[in-house]
């Protein structure tokens, strides 16, 4: 006891503004919390137990490959849920008897099956506008509906995250419930960045793994960057091969489609980005005639962006483009147009004269002529997205593009956008450059960005969704995981179900226990998330 108040006066001593710690729960405690949150659920008191060798899924409705992965997949996540409760309470509980749930009213016994009942045949890859609605009934007999195979994806994730650890992790239990469920936002994105620091292939798929447990539906593959220039071109394969960081650090087609089919498998689009005219400094090691000459005093002293001067640099883009898209099924394609360095080509007497040649009085008019002359080269097979600065520099988009916009806070940005007639995903409040070491999630979990607009003269569904921008200046294998997660998931909530700013900005504990929850579970399935608070523990039997 003594020991006890002087631990206690050591902690008020050091920590001035907690003056009570409380120690830890005897379990963490587990309670099937669906993250992110679903738009409707009634929980009953009821419930059942789990018990792999009798639970299966069963199909009633429409099949298909996808369906088939989907149940390998979760009913693996089952079997690990079964033997992470298995295993640790063989370690805690081996002096006492087990005891028997059977005598609580509320138990109704062992779950049996879950009947997934796809009314519609599945669609081949996951799009802008797919449909991800689902309705779930969890009973002894339990059924999962939806019109559209993502929707029966995101049903089985919430299916699998129902269910929580009991009686000192003797039984895996879940309760009577009913669910209905849908997206607010269709695009849920993330952005790696390859180029500053390599991925591998195991990161990477894992990435996809984190996403499906959030409900996330874009992965944006900022593959190449001035840094280094990974993607393996047929066409081109010096690009990779002196633009590489090694040989072995390189994404090759067979990579791509593996990720491509890996993501299709979790209703995840894989966005490629390929970057022009600014951020392309490594597709000058193979090609540096495609680069600006920058000048000073008379002298050329670097290379800067693509040369929107020359036919090379358009032909260049066009041959790699063609190839690219062959290698991305989706129907977007991301071209940068941001951060260009145009005082290279105001440095540049070649450039100069171009511009007096074609009656241009600024460089942003150059930028806008450049990036006028690759849209073109997307041909009928994709639609545009591109970074903000393409729009603020007055480049006509087709009317389909999308507008990513990162700068300013505050909506002002968003606002312009969409009142040019163009759809916009939000990044602004999603950056991860700026890791702060205390519950840094909650800053990704208050912005919104249809209720930040203020204003309602606009197709709300503009605004198709938002995306965590994960540069890769400082981050590599070693610290992808803890970088992005649960910071994302904060977001993946917010764009998922909206929840109303009094929730989010009130009834925070709620968000905690809950989040706290999702990323134990998160670990339990291989990925490494950061703690979202600063005490708890979480347990991780498996394997
Ligand atoms: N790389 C590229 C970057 C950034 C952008 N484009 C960036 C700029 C500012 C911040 C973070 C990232 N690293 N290609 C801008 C979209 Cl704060």
């Amino acid at each position: 006891m003594r020991l006890f108040i002087i631990f206690n006066a050591f902690c008020v001593f050091f920590v001035a503004s907690m003056n009570i710690v409380n120690p830890g729960p005897a379990f963490p405690p587990t309670k099937g919390e669906v993250w992110p949150k679903p738009q409707q659920q009634m929980k009953y008191q009821t419930y059942f137990k789990l018990s792999p060798s009798v639970f299966k899924f069963t199909e009633k409705g429409k099949t298909c490959d996808l369906l088939k992965n989907a149940i390998d997949r979760y009913n693996a996540v089952l079997r690990n849920t079964h033997h992470i409760a298995w295993r640790h309470s063989k370690k805690v509980w081996k002096h006492v008897q087990a005891r028997s749930e059977d005598t609580n009213p509320d138990f109704k016994g062992t779950l049996e099956e879950l009947q997934i009942d796809l009314s519609r045949p599945c669609e081949a890859y996951p799009h802008l506008d797919m449909d991800e609605k689902y309705s779930l009934n969890v009973s002894a007999v339990s059924i999962l509906r939806s019109d559209s195979i993502w929707g029966i994806l995101r049903g089985m994730e919430t299916f699998v995250q129902l269910f929580y650890f009991a009686n000192g992790y003797r039984d895996v239990l879940i309760n009577t419930t009913k669910i209905i469920d849908f997206p607010r936002y269709t695009y849920r994105g993330l952005l790696i960045d390859t180029s500053r620091h390599y991925l591998s292939m195991a990161n990477i798929l894992k990435t996809l793994d984190a996403m499906e447990m959030n409900k996330m539906n874009v992965l944006h593959w900022h593959i190449v960057d001035d840094q280094s220039f990974p993607y393996q071109s047929e066409k081109f394969p010096q690009l990779s091969e002196q633009g590489a960081y090694d040989p072995s650090m390189i994404y090759t087609k067979t990579n791509i489609n593996q990720i491509v089919n890996y993501a299709r498998d979790r209703g995840i689009r894989v966005l490629p980005e390929f970057d022009v005219p600014g951020h392309t400094r490594s597709w000058g090691v193979a090609y540096p005639g495609i680069l600006t000459k920058c000048y000073q005093f008379d002298e050329v002293v670097g290379l800067g962006p693509m040369d929107p001067t020359k036919n090379i640099t358009y032909k260049l883009i066009g041959d790699l483009f063609r190839e690219v898209q062959q290698r991305f099924p989706d129907k977007y394609f991301h071209l940068g147009g941001d951060e260009v360095a145009m005082d290279c080509w105001a440095s540049n007497p070649e450039v100069l004269e171009f511009m007096s040649q074609h009656n241009m009085s600024s460089t942003s008019e150059l930028h806008a002529y450049f990036m006028t002359n690759v849209l073109p080269l997307l041909g009928q097979k994709s639609k545009p997205i591109v970074w903000q600065e393409v729009f603020d520099e007055g480049v006509k988009l087709p009317s389909d593009a999308i507008v990513q916009v990162w700068k300013h806070v505050g909506a002002e940005d968003m606002v312009r956008v969409l009142a040019a007639g163009y759809k916009v995903i939000y990044s602004t409040p999603w950056y991860t450059n700026k890791i702060s070491q205390y519950r840094d999630w909650s800053h990704f979990y208050k912005p919104e960005p249809r209720l930040m607009l203020g204003v309602d003269y606009f197709d709300l569904n503009d605004v198709v969704g938002g995306e965590t921008c994960m540069w890769g200046q400082v981050v590599d294998d070693t610290n992808l995981m803890t970088g992005v997660w649960p910071r994302t998931s904060a977001m993946a909530e917010v764009l998922w179900t909206a929840p109303d700013p009094e929730y989010r900005y009130y009834r925070g504990m709620d968000i905690v226990t809950r989040l706290e929850e999702h990323a134990c579970r998160m670990n339990q399935r291989g990925i490494q998330a950061r703690p979202p608070t600063d005490a708890g523990y979480c347990v991780l039997e498996a394997n």
